[in-house]
C-alpha cells in the first residue's frame, strides 16, 4: 500500500516533468551553443542560457519568474549581429495550444549587470493561431510541438549592444489557467546597425499584460472565439 502510493506519486512526478519543457541548446548562424539540460545546478558546460532552475510553468504574468523562468547570469555571451539566424532548440516539449514570442532587451550596461528590469523589451516574433479553433494545433506551439525548435532572424537594423533574447511558449490547454515557460540567453551585437524600436513597441517583464488579457487567460475549449491576439505590444521590425 505504501509502495504502490509512493510508486503512484513519483510516476505522477515523472508525468509532470515530461509534460514540460525548457530551451536546452541554441544554433546561432550554423554553430551549436549548448544550454541547460536539466534542472540546476548543471554539470553541463559554460553556456549562454541563463540558468534555470526547473523547467515547471510559471501561472502569474507578474511572477518575476516568467521572465527568464529565474535565471539571472549565464558564464558565455554569443556574438551576434543583425540578420543572424537564431533557433532555439528543445529536448522535449508537448503542448499544442498557445503562442510562441521571442523577445529582446536592451541591457543599459554590460551584460553581467543586465537585469532585465525596466521598460527595454520587445518582440521581434511571435506566432498566435493560424486558424481556428481554438483548441486545434494550427499554434505557435504547435510548430514546437513538432520540431522541438524555433527559428528567427534578428532585425537587420538592430543596433550594437548588448542584449537578452527570451523565448516564450505559452501553453494554454487548461481552461483560464495560462502556463508561461520562458528562457533566456545572452547575446553581444556587433555591426553599424542603428535601428531601435520606438517606446510603443517596448514594455517590461514581468507584467507586460494583465493576467485577464484575452490572449493570455483563454478557454480553449469552450471559447467561441475563432481568432487570438497574442498578448503584448506588437513584433518590431526594422
Ligand atoms: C564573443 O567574442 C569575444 C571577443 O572576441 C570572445 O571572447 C567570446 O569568446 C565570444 N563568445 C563566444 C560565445 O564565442
Ligand atoms: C458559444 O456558442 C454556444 C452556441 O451558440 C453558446 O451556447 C455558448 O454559450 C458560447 N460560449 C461562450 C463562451 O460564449
Ligand atoms: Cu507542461
Amino acid at each position: 500500500m505504501l509502495i504502490s502510493t509512493f510508486f503512484s506519486v513519483a510516476a505522477l512526478l515523472v508525468a509532470k516533468a515530461s509534460a514540460h519543457g525548457a530551451v536546452t541548446s541554441y544554433v546561432i548562424d550554423g554553430t551549436t551553443y549548448p544550454g541547460y539540460e536539466g534542472f540546476s545546478p548543471s554539470s553541463g558546460p559554460p553556456t549562454i542560457e541563463r540558468q534555470w532552475p526547473d523547467y515547471n510553468p510559471t501561472f502569474k504574468i507578474t511572477d518575476p519568474k516568467v521572465m527568464c523562468n529565474g535565471g539571472t547570469s549565464a558564464p558565455l555571451t554569443a556574438n551576434v549581429t543583425g540578420g543572424s539566424v537564431i533557433t532555439a532548440k528543445w529536448q522535449q516539449w508537448t503542448h499544442q495550444q498557445g503562442p510562441v514570442m521571442v523577445w529582446l532587451y536592451a541591457c543599459p550596461g554590460d551584460i553581467k549587470s543586465c537585469d532585465g528590469s525596466g521598460n527595454h523589451w520587445f518582440k521581434i516574433d511571435q506566432m498566435g493561431m493560424t486558424a481556428p479553433p481554438l483548441n486545434g494545433n494550427n499554434w505557435g506551439t504547435a510548430v514546437v510541438f513538432k520540431k522541438l525548435a524555433w527559428t528567427s532572424t534578428l532585425p537587420k537594423c538592430l543596433k550594437a549592444g548588448n542584449y537578452l533574447i527570451r523565448h516564450e511558449l505559452i501553453a494554454q490547454h487548461q481552461a483560464n489557467n495560462p502556463q508561461f515557460y520562458a528562457e533566456c540567453a545572452q547575446l553581444q551585437v556587433t555591426g553599424s546597425g542603428t535601428g531601435f524600436p520606438t517606446a510603443s513597441f517596448l514594455t517590461h517583464i514581468p507584467g507586460y499584460a494583465l493576467q485577464s488579457d484575452p490572449g493570455v487567460t483563454i478557454d480553449v475549449d469552450t471559447s467561441n472565439a475563432t481568432t487570438y491576439t497574442c498578448p503584448g505590444p506588437a513584433v518590431w521590425t526594422c
